[in-house]
Order: C-alpha cells, then sequence, then structure tokens
C-alpha cells in the first residue's frame, strides 16, 4: 500500500546529522515552522532508514511476538508524521498538532527497549542461537537504539522548544546545556548510585573526583552536553564500580570499601572522565561480553537473589552507555586489571563544532552484515582446529 511506497521512497534518503552546535543555533534562532518543515522531512527519513534494517533481521527473531509488536509501533509513527507532509503550516492548528503528534509518538516508543529485549529473551526460549545469528542481532540493536536516541532527541528538542511542556531550566535549550557542569552531574549520578547500592548491600564506597581543566587552568569543567546523557552513562558505571568494589571486597575485613576514583580532564579536543574502581577486575576474555546484548538478557541471571532489581550488570546499561557516548562523537572504553581493579573512560567531544550525530544509514554496506557468511576463521590457534588444506573439498 502507500505506506510501503513511502517507506521504500524515505529510506533512499540519507539521515542529515545535526551538530551539538546547530542544536544550539537553531534552538536559538530558528521559528517553529522551521523546525516543523525540517522535521516532517527527517523524522520519516530516520525511521524509514531503521525500519528497512528491521526486515533484514534473522527471520526467527522477527517472527517473536514483541519484536512484531515494536515493528507496528513504527509503521504507526511513520504513517503518523507523513499525515503532516502536505498540511500548510501557516494554517492556525498544525503546528500544534504537530507537536501533539510528536508526543503520542514518544510515548508510544517508551518502551521499546525492554520490549526488543523481550525479544531476545523469547528468541533465544525457542531457537538455538548460532554465533552469526547472534553478531547480526548485536549490530542491529546497536543501530536501532543509536537511531532511537537520535529520534527522541530531535522530538524533545521540538517538543521543549515550542511545546507545551515547561522547560526546566532557563539556561538549556531544549535537552541541551550549553554549560553543563561535569561535577555536579557526576556528583548526582553517585548519590544516587550509592543510594541503591547502600539498599541493596547496606554499604557503598566513597568516590574521590580529581579535575584538570587544562584549557582554563582552575575553572569548572563545563561542557555543551544533553546532561540527561551524560547522569545515564554515568549513573551505569558508578553502578557497576561500586558492585566490583563491594563483592570483592573481604567480608572478615574491617577495612574500609576503597573508594572509586574519578579524573575529569577538558583538553583542546576531548573532555575525558575516567573511572577507576579497586573491585578485584575481570578476565580480559570476558571483556567484550560486557557490551554484548545477547549476554545480558540470559533468560535465568545467574544473581545472587534479592528483592528489586540487581544493582548493575544484568541490563542493557553498559552498551547504551555506550551508545550515548558515541551519539555525539564520543566513546565509551574499559579496560580492566583482572586481580585488582577496572577502569572506565568515558571521552566526550569539548568542542561543539566537533560533537556531530553519528547516525546509522541504511545502504549495500549495512545489509552485508545482515546476510549468512560461512563462519571460517582467517586466524588459527590451538583452540580452533582447521582442517588441513587437503581435507577440505568443495561441497
Ligand atoms: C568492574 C566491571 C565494570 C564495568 C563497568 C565499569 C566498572 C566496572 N568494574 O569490575
Amino acid at each position: 500500500g502507500r505506506a510501503a511506497q513511502m517507506l521504500e521512497y524515505y529510506s533512499h534518503f540519507n539521515p542529515s546529522p545535526l551538530s551539538m552546535h546547530q542544536f544550539i543555533e537553531f534552538g536559538k534562532k530558528s521559528s517553529e515552522r522551521a523546525s516543523f518543515l525540517f522535521l516532517r522531512k527527517e523524522l520519516p527519513v530516520r525511521l524509514a532508514n531503521i525500519m528497512a534494517e528491521i526486515h533484514l533481521l534473522p527471520e526467527t527473531l522477527l517472527a517473536m511476538p514483541s519484536v512484531k509488536h515494536v515493528q507496528s509501533w513504527y509503521i504507526r509513527s511513520f504513517q503518523e508524521v507523513l499525515d503532516f507532509d502536505t498540511l500548510d503550516p501557516d494554517r492556525p492548528g498544525v503546528l500544534p498538532k504537530f507537536c501533539e503528534a510528536l508526543a503520542t509518538i514518544r510515548n508510544r516508543h517508551t518502551d521499546v527497549v525492554q520490549t526488543m529485549a523481550q525479544g531476545v529473551v523469547e528468541l533465544k526460549e525457542s531457537h538455538i542461537v548460532d554465533t552469526q545469528t547472534e553478531n547480526s542481532i548485536q549490530y542491529f540493536l546497536d543501530r536501532f537504539y543509536m537511531s532511537r536516541i537520535s529520534i527522541r532527541m530531535l522530538i524533545n528538542q521540538h517538543s521543549l522548544l515550542f511545546g507545551k511542556e515547561l522547560n526546566g531550566n532557563r539556561r538549556h535549550i531544549g535537552s541541551i546545556d550549553p554549560s553543563c557542569n561535569v561535577l555536579s552531574v557526576l556528583k548526582d549520578a553517585f548519590e544516587n548510585a550509592r543510594f541503591l547500592c547502600e539498599q541493596y548491600y547496606l554499604g557503598s564506597p566513597d568516590v574521590v573526583v580529581t579535575e584538570h581543566n587544562a584549557v582554563n587552568p582552575g575553572r569548572a569543567i563545563e561542557v555543551v552536553y544533553v546532561p540527561s546523557h551524560l547522569y545515564h552513562i554515568l549513573f551505569e558505571l558508578f553502578k557497576n564500580a561500586m558492585r566490583a568494589v563491594v563483592e570483592f571486597h573481604d567480608p572478615k575485613s574491617s577495612a574500609p570499601y576503597s573508594p572509586i576514583n574519578v579524573v575529569i580532564v577538558k583538553g583542546k579536543h576531548d573532555l575525558t572522565i575516567k573511572m577507576s574502581d579497586l573491585g578485584g577486575g575481570f578476565p580480559l576474555d570476558n571483556l567484550e561480553l560486557l557490551f554484548r546484548y545477547m549476554y545480558s538478557t540470559a533468560p535465568q541471571p545467574p544473581m545472587p537473589e534479592s528483592d528489586g532489581a540487581p544493582l548493575a550488570g544484568y541490563g542493557y546499561g553498559l552498551p547504551l552507555s555506550r551508545l550515548y557516548a558515541k551519539y555525539f562523537q564520543g566513546d565509551l572504553k574499559i579496560s580492566s586489571y583482572e586481580g585488582y581493579g577496572t577502569d572506565a573512560v568515558v571521552y566526550l567531544k569539548a568542542v561543539e563544532s566537533e560533537a556531530n550525530e553519528m547516525l546509522p544509514v541504511f545502504n549495500k554496506a549495512s545489509s552485508r552484515h545482515y546476510v549468512r557468511a560461512l563462519q571460517a576463521s582467517d586466524w588459527s590457534n590451538s583452540l580452533t582446529p582447521s582442517k588441513p588444506l587437503g581435507q577440505v573439498r568443495a561441497l
């Protein structure tokens, strides 16, 4: 039908990434009308690009009821934005109706992450998932959640700038704080993680923070950023660090918990936040598991049983935190020293002109990640035996 035709049409456009600088300028100077004209094209493009990719998912996952649900939400939202395609922005009522439509769409998609996680659980309970399928799902979810972060960013900016929702802080431009104080977001994240840690373990480590402002020595470290994104990342990292410290601590010992050490550095290009814990670390082989969606959604997580949610380590927290960091060209890296502790390093762009949105594009290159290739390793060691050449035969 028409929806399928329009999906095809819009999926051929590349999304237009905005820089933090553009978000700020747009928020300060542009009219609701200009924002409407941009979004009624850009939202369908971003929706269609990721919907085209949903179609390439392994059929076994596509068949799961939760995934079908999510897909139907996207189709519905795509149509609702397209309803504004031919409307005259200058006709009274059109712009307010658009704000209402965006609010409806945002609410519809609130539980997308949870529902996709449920779909993955459904898949694991009903099928044996091979490595290639798992890699395709990992690849897809990173792109799907990044797309979702970007679409919600656009919707939030329009709603906060022009909608009826009251905009909390007058310094903010939509969800962006042009002078986001990193230390105050970090303290907030620490206090809330500590509260959970106290509930769960009846104790918690302290934090020791050092600031190094190499650009404006002695001044508070600020950055143009979305405070809620930074909070999300740091809250997740604190929960992981606290859990490691408390669980590594010898209960027979009277020594206090080793504090979590944080260094915040502002350089010319990067704003770096290093969070170090002495929680015993983990082996290098486990590093990539921290970021795997299919590992963290085990149907029965082998957790010590308790009331309420576990403190950390069995959700999508880390992979999503890395996506938030990458969204504006930053990153999240973890290095561990088994038997000792772990460093988590958050990189953000210190300059708003370098902080561009990182968006998935649907094209031939992305499609290739979903084709079933022969899983032959081109590295060899004694643990992955390969056939001697003489035995390899064409089928
Ligand atoms: C750990 C595991 C982990 C993940 C993320 C951040 C900190 C830590 N510490 O032991």
